[in-house]
């Protein structure tokens, strides 16, 4: 078999994303995720330009070599760029393998060793009052048995991207001492909303200094928290060391890295309870089953990404992964209805508090060209925090 054309399908169904489709001379094709939200049209570039000629005429069994021709032999490792192109053509390469064994592709990473995948959502709501009542919904009426909060502003419409094109990035307020109280007391309301059984989560977004998490995570210590992720930011690799060592809270990380050797130091370190990774950051399969591998190692849980920027195609790749590997703690569950669902068939579906999923061969899911060609690109930026004196703060 051999590949005979790479395509990169840019649409916006109410937010961007940027798909790849492989195609062979056996009439197999397979499909992949490497959007990156903001920057978009610079991985489809980077694909079109300097990727696609290298796969023409290869065989797309050797995914293996492809990825490390592209992490090594470009000589420049890594970044989101270059991981989120990769990520694209190597989903789109286990695709194909599935769809050629005729087997999904769980069965390639090792077959089930679980049946359905525990998750959780995003209490969006508007004011307290109806996040309050959003969460309670959520559990009563949904089933759902983890809920995740969030600091700063929800993830609401417009928040990830867009519905129209913006001329620059939308500029959002962040005051650390009231987001420390707020965050405190609405914790407290919702735990008293959803009572004890339920899980819940707190995104903190790489908001808090150390200082100023440590403050966040020692007053949340008595109201069992799930996990805390991302209390700080990942560029001061010691950061997050600094706040293990002085909680007991439960830690996730890891949306930002973009390699296992990025993970490594919280991994040995044992820095972090859950690892959240996401599989386009980290240039997808053939890297995210090594990164869970490590982990494993280290008795730390994966809890991958699952944001509502990603597509269906990730979701379901999440869930491949999810089924197969050993150390699955939990799935975040983006909301993947809406127009995307007219541009992206299959992948996994909401039943009581778990994901579940059809049996097909490879990741399960297809892409309508037709359909994401009514829903063209639309340049927009992900929003930017200013603190009250102006200065930039970490989204
Ligand atoms: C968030 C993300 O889902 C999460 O945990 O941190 O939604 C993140 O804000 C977006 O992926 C940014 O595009
Ligand atoms: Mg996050």
């Amino acid at each position: 078999m051999k590949i005979i054309q790479v395509k990169t399908i840019l649409t916006c169904p109410n937010q961007n994303y940027l798909f790849v489709k492989i195609l062979t001379d056996s009439g197999i094709y397979g499909v992949g995720d490497a959007s990156l939200n903001g920057r978009e049209k610079a991985v489809a570039d980077l694909i079109d330009t300097y990727l696609s000629p290298l796969l023409t005429g290869r065989d797309p069994e050797q995914i293996e070599d492809f990825w490390q021709l592209v992490y090594r032999g470009s000589y420049w490792r890594g970044g989101n760029i270059i991981m989120s192109a990769l990520c694209g053509i190597d989903m789109a390469l286990w695709d194909i393998l599935g769809k050629s064994a005729g087997k999904p592709l769980y069965a390639l990473l090792g077959g089930k060793v679980r049946s359905k995948v525990l998750c959780y959502s995003h209490v969006l709501g508007g004011t307290q009052e109806e996040k309050i009542a959003q969460a309670a919904e959520y559990v009563q009426k949904h089933g759902l048995k983890v809920i995740r909060l969030r600091a700063g502003l929800p993830a609401a419409n417009g928040t990830f991207g867009v519905t129209q094109s913006q001329g620059g990035p939308k500029t959002e307020p962040w005051n650390p001492e009231q987001e420390i109280e707020g965050t405190v007391e609405y914790f407290i309301r919702i735990r008293e909303a959803v009572g004890k059984q339920v899980g819940i989560i707190y995104d903190l977004h790489e908001r808090f200094s150390p200082d100023q998490a440590v403050r966040v995570l020692r007053k949340l210590e008595g109201y069992d928290p799930f996990f805390i992720e991302d209390p700080v930011a990942p560029d001061c690799v010691g950061s997050l060391r600094y706040v293990r060592e002085k909680t007991v809270v439960p830690l996730a990380f890891g949306e930002l890295y973009k390699s296992r050797w990025e993970c490594l130091p919280a991994i040995t370190g044992r820095w972090i309870d859950f690892l959240r990774c996401d599989v386009i950051r980290v240039g997808g399969v053939t890297e995210a089953r090594k990164i869970a591998a490590l982990a494993e190692t280290y008795d730390i849980k994966m809890a991958w990404h699952g944001p509502n920027d990603v597509s269906p195609i990730t979701h379901a790749v999440n869930w491949h992964l999810n089924v197969s590997e050993y150390n699955f703690g939990i799935q975040e569950d983006g909301a993947t209805d809406g127009l995307i669902r007219q541009v992206v068939s299959g992948g996994p579906v909401y039943q009581n508090g778990y994901l579940v999923m059809e049996n097909r061969p490879g990741i399960g899911c297809d892409i309508d060209e037709e359909a994401a060609a009514r829903y063209p690109f639309c340049k927009a930026y992900i929003p930017i925090c200013r603190q009250e004196d102006d200065s930039l703060h970490n989204w």
